[in-house]
């Protein structure tokens, strides 16, 4: 439930940016866009704070600070939360279909070495042990700097005023008056005083959502957890082959089976993306993690519930050069970030899709599907999980 805190409504300017920036008619209702299978290579699901606050500056926001003072019970990170994944071969990526996107294509052959894999997504009470030990704070609850933000926004762009640089966090805000599938702000919003043990705002807390994945994690945050408990990010190559489960050339990590067939397999958004949610697969928001079936590894939620930062710079044409350069044994990625549509924010690659993932829209629950993120920006549908190598043998 959104509690009582502010938010920085988007201009209409932005409005207006944002349905130029596909091919998509943005003037069809909804339920035409979903029958049609909108394909917005700009996702629902990628909304950085450079361009939330880029398009906020004429508003005025007032410095929130959390007041919430519930302390979370934690659990220790445990290695024997880890599962073996196998090496082998598989072809990553996707064929053109239905619900491939381009940034799937081409498939291309790739050898992954084994590695041990969380079993679930990391938890609040995963993460408030790592805060507790280290006192680390995270980038959602930090000021945001300045001369980083400026180098992410159109040149001359004026230094906002100091209270639309404080604390803050994307959060997905459910919206009944939608008018198109392509202009995210209607449903994604910048929160001031948002984190991840605040993940609605200052009001809100975690209290009771101890096995709830975190969220509002950036990469900076999710390297600093990994850094503390021994481990590390899985590759985009990992995390795609132990998503696979064993199974080849399959569309979920459970098979090929719809999401609306048989039992829930995952949680994703049920209903009108974004207008309504039927919940059918139990849960609107986050469900607590290994409530689905795992996959032939013994993983959990790795479709939907929340999207895992990987370590992976990411670039739409990746794969062609995987292809073409004969990228083959472990890939870790390209050098740096490619992406045309917001060339000055760094993006890394995220996985797997979350709750708010439906056909109508990315499919991201499928086991090819990638995505962009803003690799400072905490959202409300994004955390991750960790790996590890195994000890060498001499
Ligand atoms: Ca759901
Ligand atoms: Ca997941």
């Amino acid at each position: 439930m959104i509690m009582n805190h502010k938010r920085l409504q988007f201009p209409l300017i932005f409005i207006f940016v944002t349905m130029l920036s596909c091919d998509d008619n943005g003037s069809k209702k909804i339920a035409d866009l979903q029958k049609k299978g909108s394909k917005c290579e700009k996702s629902c699901c990628d909304q950085s704070r450079a361009e939330a606050i880029n398009k906020t500056l004429q508003n005025r926001g007032d410095s929130i600070r959390s007041r919430e003072s519930y302390s979370i019970p934690v659990t220790p990170d445990s290695s024997s939360n880890m599962v073996l994944i196998p090496a082998g071969d598989f072809l990553m990526g996707s064929k053109a279909s239905k619900m491939a996107l381009a940034r799937e294509f081409p498939k291309h052959q790739v050898q992954v070495s084994a590695f041990y894999m969380d079993i679930h997504e990391v938890t609040n009470a995963q993460y408030a042990a790592f805060i507790e030990a280290t006192g680390y704070q995270t980038m959602a609850e930090r000021p945001i700097n300045w001369t980083v933000l400026k180098e992410q926004l159109p040149e001359d762009t004026p230094k906002p005023t100091s209270d639309l640089l404080q604390p803050g966090s994307m959060v997905f805000t459910p919206n009944k008056e939608v008018f198109n599938l392509i202009d995210f702000s209607q449903w994604w919003r910048w929160v001031q005083g948002a984190n991840w043990k605040h993940p609605f705002g200052p009001e809100s807390s975690i209290k009771g959502k101890e096995n709830e994945p975190v969220v509002h994690i950036c990469y900076e945050d999710a390297i600093a957890y990994t850094e503390w408990c021994g481990k590390r990010l899985p590759t985009e190559a990992e995390w795609e082959w132990a998503a696979r489960g064993g199974l080849k050339k399959k569309t979920y990590p459970w098979g090929n089976e719809p999401l609306d067939e048989g039992s829930q397999k995952c949680n994703y958004w049920t209903g009108l993306f974004p207008v309504k949610n039927t919940a059918i697969d139990g849960y609107e928001g986050l469900a607590p993690v290994m409530t689905y079936k795992a996959n032939g590894y013994g993983l959990y939620d790795m479709a939907g519930n929340v999207w895992e930062i990987c370590s992976d710079w990411y670039d739409e044409n990746y794969y062609q050069r995987c292809l073409d350069e004969l990228i083959i044994n472990n890939p870790s990625g390209p050098d740096t970030w490619y992406y045309p549509r917001e060339p000055q924010d760094p993006k890394r690659v995220v996985r797997g899709g979350s709750f708010l993932c439906n056909d109508s829209y990315c499919s991201s629950y499928r086991v090819s599907a990638r995505m962009p993120y803003s690799q400072d920006t905490g959202m409300s549908h994004t955390g991750f999980r960790c790996v590890k190598d195994l000890e060498k043998t001499d």
